[in-house]
């Protein structure tokens, strides 16, 4: 509210000013239309009487002099009626109009989150100004991303913490890790003690330092191998209709080096060299990664960040491998990624 009241303040004796010194001509300049002060948020999907709503503004650069309409186009896979609605509803398939009265130094619509009674991943919105009417002509900062969270998330079949590993070792069944030949081998993936979420041993990728070379390490997970905490059987992939994998990453160290989430139907773990095998890159998961350096921000625990990933594409398949693959980094310069509290999700 405060800040709104600082614009409103600001853009009035701005407007005063330039009617003073240009009178009526000033009121024909353009004016600049944004989205803001936030251009993101996140909303939980809402659930019975629990109704999850975001209003989102769009800011005039000057008091307008005329009634203006502005169009606002909506782009998402989210269904309007089932995953999402506004207000003002929604007239065009994904397009918003607004209106806003003269006199007026903003106009705003809110969205709110309905329940889908299933597990999706979550919605993306994607609002972008369009095209106005009246003397609202141009726009700077056009887009506002709003992200509902899931409700139904699948059930949890288990955790790994790592906190029965101590310092640079490498975990063992079910997970193994493969470095491909030719590449360094006293880095990649190994459990660090107290780098992990809450000071515990977590596990970091990072090719900095020892041997001079390059990284190209790869953590597998064979998911049949995964043992539910529920009821100590085997994880049965095949019999999966929903998998999600959710965990803690912290990025302590910047430098260059990648991160990624894959998945194989057709991987062999004797084999010696997972590139010889197919693999899925899920790009939701690189896409959310903390920024690279961003964890020492508050040392000494830093800045953990909660990453989910949708495999739900990859569940019923009868093999199911994943993979956390780090590569492009090196001894004289890498990025430090940290892994802890992997949840592994499905029903
Ligand atoms: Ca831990």
């Amino acid at each position: 509210m405060k800040y709104f009241n600082k614009y409103k303040i600001f853009f009035l004796s701005l407007f005063a000013i330039s009617f003073v010194a240009c009178e009526d001509e000033s009121l024909k300049e353009q004016v600049t239309t944004t989205f803001g002060p936030e251009f993101n948020a996140t909303i939980d999907e809402s659930v019975g009487n629990n109704l999850n709503s975001k209003e989102v503004t769009v800011n005039f650069s000057r008091v307008i002099a005329g009634d203006a309409a502005i169009n606002i186009d909506i782009s998402s896979e989210s269904i309007y009626g089932v995953n999402y609605i506004t207000y003002p509803p929604m007239v065009e398939d994904g397009k918003l109009t607004l209106f806003a009265e003269r006199g007026e130094t903003s106009a705003s619509f809110t969205v709110t989150s309905l329940h889908d009674e299933k597990y999706t991943g979550g919605n993306n919105l994607k609002f972008s100004l369009d095209q106005f009417n009246g003397e609202l002509k141009s726009q700077a900062g056009g887009s506002f991303n709003l992200y509902i969270n899931d409700a139904d998330v699948p059930e949890l079949l288990t955790t790994f913490t790592f906190n029965e590993y101590g310092n640079f070792e490498t975990p063992d069944f079910p997970f193994m890790v493969k470095t491909v030949p030719g590449f360094k081998t006293d880095r990649g993936w190994q459990t660090r003690a107290f780098f992990g979420f809450d000071e515990t041993t977590g596990l970091q990728a990072s090719a900095y330092g020892g041997n001079p070379g390059a990284d190209n390490s790869w953590l597998i997970l064979n998911l049949n191998d995964v043992v539910k905490d529920s009821n100590s059987e085997n994880i049965n992939t095949s019999s999966l209709e929903a998998l999600v994998l959710s965990m803690m990453i912290e990025s302590y160290y910047d430098g260059s080096g990648e991160l990624e989430l894959k998945y194989s139907t057709d991987f062999d773990s004797e084999a010696e060299n997972p590139e010889d095998f197919t693999w899925t890159t899920v790009e939701s998961f690189s896409q959310n990664l903390p920024e690279k350096g961003s964890g020492s921000a508050n040392a000494p625990d830093g800045y953990w960040k909660k990453v989910t990933a949708d495999l739900s594409e990859a569940a019923g398949s009868e093999t199911l491998y994943i993979a956390f693959h780090f590569y492009n980094a090196s001894s004289a310069n890498s990025v430090s990624y940290t892994i802890d509290n992997l949840e592994i999700r499905g029903e």
